[in-house]
């Protein structure tokens, strides 16, 4: 008996007044938070304050919090349903929440009254909050930008719902092991996730593998696909509370659960194993994140991951519509955001539920799916455009495959009526790749589907125009828009720097974290001595704190009164760590080598944060030369302690929010026309640090923002970088022409890093030395010359905290609210309700 089909007299029906009645919070008060607190510990713990653990005392908080935001949560629910305003589904295969707790309570406005209520127990809520275990259900950058975003879609009250995968496993624990990466399972769930509501009773059912047929009925020909096996999607529903809007919108994670439980016939007859084969070979689809950010390995189960969620998202929203909804108006009810080529999916599964399920006709329902859907793309390495074999595709989703060659069909006749028979043309536009094996180009679906197609920084788009997808711009140029990523000021300001947001409040009033333009209003502080100088005070003050985080979790510490540069990032040669390696070598060898004295240094601390993909060889070396270098550096008393290198492992959201506070340095220094955008080089200008940088992806935009003299700019631009691409590269010869690049190289192809042993690092220098894809080379010594720049620049210490406050003034045009409101203008065009 379901609300709607009661008599409006029944109390489950949707408008009985107690349906309607608003869900009581619990009182706002020290007294109330206590209360509650003690009332989940024992009733929903079953432990009394005295026997609980830590583990018991955090899961009552979360609970806690949890129900002070449930009113708010259920009214959203309820609103969203009834207002049937249209509403943004973002799919992202990926979502790098980080720590919830911190950021619940700041959101709902709770921080001082739980700190308070817990103090009254006893507790100090330090304690909880380092208990909690972070959903590290993400790679870096496209997931972490999927959070800030929803995270900022709440706050502006737009209807949304995020929707993505409930792995059980996600990104990996990373130790070093003799300087080496070694990956340890992720058990998040392991000690219980409060923050998740499941809702079995809502599963999907997601079918696999199988055949097509086809019927004549009534002369339309209608396919039924026949699946060989099913597995249920169970929904889990997270809260994502705007901030202090009263607001609270769902982020709906699926995961995977046998259809059938296991096969009590096989299990009698003594085939244990076999008869649960079904149900662990189902339930694989969402046990684990794929660690990959860049090169996809074409896997059979990452595809099963891609469809299993996007079919059953697809299913959940249409579910949630009116019985009677005219499915023709469906483009006025939502918009699914593809988060890069994962999720494009979606776009035959909407084709086959509404011709094969809804018997809408073909025309009618490819009028309503381009509508429907738009595309983000996060890269500019043409191995990261994901590619599926039609062989694969065609065995595990054969209706999709039959689905896709017909949009491609239809899309390649377009072509030629536009251009006539242009076979070059047809092949290099078709979605389907001859070569090196059939397969469907993801990328191209997604830009023949979608209603538009972005790129995430303005040069990215610009590039995404000229170089990655050329043929569409110049087919769809209307749908081609950019829209530059941001951050959002709550976690990255808000909550992980408390003491600048203090300052910044005192200085502006509070309005800024959710209106970050109205950091302009700092401007002139820059110019006022007693401010500068509580800047700095600030930034001491997170270093100190950085080296509390540090020596408890590592037993490592950030040198006093150091520069403190950071390059945290994952690992990869395009972002170029090594380029940054080099600097440190170089200026190792210049002191041992006696060229310059010791004090010359200006005492720096160089602190790498970097997991690299476990199948990605070249990058697992790269940390290992890293701890290398550190252990060589760190322990050579002719530095004197001027120069350390700090390598933390496992580099998360977490440890983020200590170290980006703490920064002086920003190091984003990728190839020109490599990095889409970068979204730590704005959390880094945001929280007061410098940026050396090249001028690729939003650092253009950065730079352009803050002004030249508060950027060190180095190294080639695109367009050189592509002339030194076309004309040859030849590295060695940078090699030889540069002395002092020469000695650095040397230095690590000596052994001298590795015990003697030559072999170890040999892979990288003539890498470098022959290769050198990234041209790490070829921008070393401007690279160099930046960095003596920097040297120059904090020997003045209040210029430098100068232009610090500027570049905190001039980039809240990186908030992700900025962002969003650009994807409802220039994409979306759902209006914010708030
Ligand atoms: C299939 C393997 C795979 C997995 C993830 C390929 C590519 C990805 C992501 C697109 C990689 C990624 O995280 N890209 C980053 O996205 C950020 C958010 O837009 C950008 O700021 C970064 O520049 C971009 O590298």
């Amino acid at each position: 008996m379901t609300p709607a089909d009661t008599a409006a007299t029944h109390p489950l029906h949707a408008t009985h007044p107690l349906a309607l009645a608003p869900v009581g919070a619990p009182p706002l008060t020290v007294d109330g938070f206590v209360a509650q607190f003690l009332h989940n510990l024992n009733y929903d713990g079953g432990v009394t304050l005295s026997a609980s653990s830590t583990n018991d005392r955090y899961l009552a908080l979360a609970c806690t919090v949890r129900d002070y935001l449930m009113a708010r949560w259920l009214e959203d629910q309820r609103a969203q349903l009834q207002h049937q305003a249209k509403s943004v589904c973002y799919l992202s295969a990926e979502y790098l929440l980080g720590r919830q707790l911190d950021n619940d309570l700041i959101a709902s406005g709770l921080a001082e009254i739980a700190t308070e209520a817990l103090a009254t127990c006893g507790i100090d809520i330090a304690e909880l909050r380092g208990h909690e275990i972070e959903p590290g259900l993400g790679n870096g950058g496209l997931g972490r930008l999927a959070a800030c975003f929803v995270d900022s879609l709440a706050t502006l009250g737009v209807p949304s719902t995020g929707y993505g995968i409930r792995y059980e496993y996600g990104i990996f624990r990373q130790t070093f092991e003799d300087g080496q990466q070694v990956e340890q399972p992720d058990a998040w769930l392991a000690l219980g996730s409060p923050w998740e509501f499941p809702h079995p009773e809502q599963a999907q059912t997601i079918s696999f593998g199988g055949a097509t047929s086809t019927s004549d009925d009534a002369g339309v020909t209608r396919t039924r696909w026949t699946p060989a096996w099913t597995v249920h999607a169970v929904p889990y529903n997270y809260m994502v509370p705007g901030f202090q809007n009263g607001r609270v919108n769902t982020l709906r994670l699926w995961s995977a659960v046998a259809t059938d439980a296991f096969d009590l016939r096989i299990f009698n007859a003594g085939d244990y194993e076999q008869a649960v084969r079904a149900q662990t070979f189902a339930e694989n689809i969402s046990k684990v994140l794929y660690p990959e950010d860049s090169t996809p390995q074409g896997k059979e189960l990452r595809l099963q991951q891609q469809y299993f969620f996007v079919a059953a998202s697809i299913a959940d929203f249409l579910d949630r519509l009116p019985a009677d909804f005219d499915l023709a108006r469906l483009p006025d009810r939502v918009i699914f955001q593809l988060n890069d080529t994962h999720p494009v999916i979606a776009v035959p599964e909407l084709m086959r539920v509404l011709v094969d399920e809804r018997g809408m006709d073909w025309d009618a329902a490819w009028a309503i799916a381009q509508q429907c859907f738009a595309y983000t793309c996060h890269t500019l390495l043409p191995e990261a455009l994901e590619v599926w074999p039609v062989e694969l595709l065609g065995r595990l989703l054969p209706r999709h495959l039959e689905i896709v060659y017909r949009i491609n069909e239809e899309f390649l006749a377009a072509v030629r009526a536009r251009y006539g028979d242009d076979e070059m043309r047809i092949r290099d536009m078709s979605i389907i790749a001859e070569f090196p094996e059939r397969s469907v180009r993801m990328a191209y679906l997604a830009a023949v589907a979608g209603s538009r197609v972005n790129g995430v920084a303005e040069l990215h788009s610009q590039l995404l125009r000229e170089r990655v997808l050329p043929a569409f711009a110049e087919f769809f140029p209307q749908k081609f828009t950019n829209v530059t990523n941001g951050v959002t000021p709550r976690r990255f300001l808000r909550l992980a720097n408390p003491g600048l947001s203090a300052l910044l409040t005192e200085a502006l009033g509070d309005g800024w974290v959710t209106d970050l333009d109205r950091l302009r209003g700092l401007e002139p502080f820059a110019e006022d001595p007693s401010f500068r100088a509580a800047f700095a005070e600030v930034k001491a003050a997170n270093k100190r704190r950085l080296n509390d985080v540090l020596q408890a979790r590592d037993g490592m510490a950030v040198g006093d009164g150091h520069l403190v540069d950071v390059m945290v990032k994952r690992l990869h040669e395009y972002k170029r760590q090594l380029l940054k390696v080099l600097h440190v070598v170089s200026s190792y060898e210049s002191v041992v080598s006696g060229r310059i004295p010791v004090s010359a240094l200006q005492p720096r601390t160089v602190l790498f944060g970097a997991k690299a993909a476990p199948g990605y060889t070249m990058a697992k070396r790269i940390i290992h030369l890293i701890n290398a270098v550190g252990s060589v550096v760190n322990t050579d008393p002719r530095l004197d302690g001027r120069l350390q290198v700090l390598f933390p492992p496992n580099y998360n959201v977490t440890l983020a929010e200590s170290v980006i506070p703490a920064a002086d340095l920003s190091e984003q220094i990728s190839l020109a026309g490599k990095e889409a955008s970068g979204t730590g080089n704005m959390k880094f200008a945001l929280n007061g640090a410098l940026t050396i940088g090249t001028d690729d992806g939003a650092n253009v935009e950065i730079r352009e923002l803050v002004g030249d003299d508060n950027f060190f700019l180095f190294g080639m631009a695109e367009p050189e970088v592509d002339r030194l691409d076309r004309a040859g590269y030849r590295p060695s010869e940078v090699y030889q022409a540069d002395a002092e690049l020469r000695r650095a190289i040397d230095l690590i192809a000596s052994g001298a890093l590795s015990g003697g042993d030559r072999s170890v690092f040999e892979p990288i220098v003539s890498n470098l030395l022959y290769e050198d894809r990234f041209m790490v080379l070829a921008d070393f010594s401007a690279y160099v010359a930046a960095q003596a720049r920097v040297d120059a620049a904090y020997a003045d210490q209040d210029a430098w905290t100068r232009s610090a406050i500027l570049n905190v003034a001039r980039c809240g045009f990186f908030s992700s609210d900025r962002s969003i409101r650009d994807y409802i203008d220039r994409i979306w065009h759902t209006p914010p309700t708030l």
